[in-house]
């Protein structure tokens, strides 16, 4: 695998070759090297990256189901927004408020840019609250908006206002092109939800004693749904998902839980550290992809809250669960076994779907993220060495003080640290995706298309995991491509039902030959040429 590097930067001009060979890494967990990250991409490079605004509305908002979304913009960014991303949502009953299924936009035109958009804007938000009659409104900003200074931050305001307070309008500045990928919208999406949501209703739901957050989780293909199952089957109350299947209230409420689990690091961090820093609420890591990965998960939220009846359901529902999990993954490993995967997805599951693959002794050998930072790579003590550039500057960083009235110690420092001793909770530590691979393996960040063709040509996986702009060029390579974003359909893949799905689907899909055997027209026989003669 050391010879990829020299192999792909070979064929770009100097300038980029230097960029990018700072991108490509040769892994060693022993001695952890650093990979360059979070930059922007070279003009010109076909890039798996989206945009900020993606990041905002699509990622962090988009599960919520009881907020009017609206896209300020010209239609195009509502439209490619619309249901895309297969986060699905679960109503308590009709009565319930279900806004996903809507498109809303302000559907921009030529007038707005030249004259300004901020009526029109007034107007789509009078129209949407005359028509529904929401608990909130949120504006997202796209990339014409920054340009011609709408404020959407005022509108919402006055917005506030005409309604007697009585509907929260929020809005968001998540120009496309303010940051160099979606990460910048994640941050932006959680600077406003402190600001806006977190803290403002006291409630205490539920009865259960242990009361949880689950940050960084999004529904996708109904993943929240197996492990509000599973939380359920143990007796553990889930205040808070940010935000998969999620509601309005249940964000204003997620100060009343004693601790966080931080699932997708790279897309809501920042909120784990608010609601610490605010409330007083610890966060912890965990990885709810794998059955193993799922355990452990729990063992770590009993220990946490040291209760032995706790730590005894757990494992009762651990034993009960992994019944099903062993029968299936021992059904599918003569299939498995021994194969290479390839994974290069978002900020997180290029990391967390490893856990699946051990589980079918499937070994990763090249994996990266689209838009993941340095910690996300090298695992969060690289954080006080990140250097930060103009682009990360131009995010805003808002200081959160501690709430003096509602801040509560959960566990103090102390214990915290000593519980860490005994077992590892990750307690305000990620440690990344290269501690987990193995030395020589490829770490490559922001993979572009043509470094792609050259993986495969060269290594030929027998599994490349990515999105749909991926997947059809890989598969014409005579490769099976499973998409981890959307799940092609399938899913849910958490927690322990989850497993059992990713096990069989996966299996199914690295014993089939169907890939090599098709044949584009031209590679069966020779195609008629033309020369062009003038
Ligand atoms: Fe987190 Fe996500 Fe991901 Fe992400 Fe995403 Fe996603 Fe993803 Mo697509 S929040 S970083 S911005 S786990 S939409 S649910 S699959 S790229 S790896």
């Amino acid at each position: 695998l050391a010879k990829f590097r020299e192999t792909v930067i070979e064929k770009y001009p100097n300038k980029v070759a230097k960029k990018r060979a700072k991108a490509i890494i040769n892994n060693d967990p022993e001695n952890i090297p650093e990979i360059q990250a979070n930059i922007r991409t070279i003009p010109g490079i076909i890039t798996q990256r989206g945009c900020t605004y993606a990041g905002c509305k699509g990622v962090v908002l988009g599960p919520t189901r009881d907020i009017v979304n609206i896209t300020h913009g010209p239609i195009g960014c509502g439209f490619y927004s619309w249901l895309t991303r297969r986060n699905q949502t679960s109503t308590t009953s009709d009565a319930d408020e279900n806004f996903i299924p809507y498109c809303f936009s302000t559907d921009m035109q030529d007038s707005n840019i030249v004259f300004g958009g901020e009526d029109k804007l007034k107007q789509a938000v009078r129209e949407a609250v005359e028509l529904f009659n929401p608990k909130a409104v949120a504006i997202f900003s796209t990339c014409p908006v920054g340009l011609i200074g709408d404020d959407v931050h005022k509108v919402a305001e006055q917005m506030r206002e005409e309604f007697d307070n009585k509907i929260n309008v929020f809005g968001f500045s998540c120009e496309g092109y303010r940051g160099v990928s979606q990460s910048a919208g994640h941050h932006i999406a959680n600077n406003e939800l402190y600001r806006n949501l977190i803290g403002n209703d006291d409630t205490m739901v539920g009865s259960a004693k242990y009361r949880i957050n689950m940050l960084g989780e999004y529904n996708i293909g109904g993943d929240a749904f197996e492990i509000e199952r599973i939380f359920e089957k143990c007796g553990i109350q889930l205040v808070s998902t940010f935000s998969g299947n999620s509601t309005i209230s249940s964000f204003e409420q997620a100060h009343t839980a004693d601790l966080s689990l931080v699932m997708c690091h790279r897309s809501i961090n920042y909120v784990a550290e608010m609601l610490e820093t605010s409330f007083g609420i610890p966060w912890i890591k965990v990885n709810l992809i794998g059955a193993d990965s799922t355990a452990k998960a729990l063992r770590k939220i009993a220990a946490y809250f040291e209760d032995d009846e706790l730590k005894a359901k757990v494992e009762e529902v651990i034993a009960e669960e992994m019944k099903d999990v062993n029968a299936a993954r021992e059904a599918v490993l003569p299939k498995t076994t021994g194969k290479s995967a390839m994974l290069f997805v978002g900020g997180s599951r290029a990391h967390h779907y490893q856990d699946l693959f051990e589980e079918l002794e499937i070994k990763t050998i090249a994996a990266g993220y689209e838009f993941g930072h340095r910690d996300d790579y090298e695992g969060r003590r690289v954080i006080p060495s990140i250097k930060i550039d103009a682009d990360s500057r131009n995010i805003e960083e808002i200081t959160v003080k501690r709430d003096e009235k509602r801040y509560k110690e959960r566990m103090t420092k102390e214990k915290l640290e000593e519980l860490q001793k005994q077992v590892d909770l990750e307690y305000n530590d990620y440690k990344g995706l290269m501690p987990q691979m193995e030395k020589g393996t490829l770490v490559i960040d922001d993979l572009s298309h043509y470094e792609m063709d050259k993986l495969i040509e060269m290594y030929q996986p027998d599994i490349f995991c990515a999105g749909v702009k991926e997947k059809y060029v890989v598969q014409k390579m005579g490769v099976p491509l499973k998409q981890l974003h959307n799940y092609d359909s399938g899913g849910p893949y958490a927690g322990f039902k989850g497993a059992i799905n990713f096990y069989n689907d996966i299996a199914m899909m690295v014993s089939t030959s169907i890939w090599k055997e098709v044949k584009a027209p031209w590679e069966k026989e020779e195609m008629i040429e033309a020369v062009y003669a003038c």
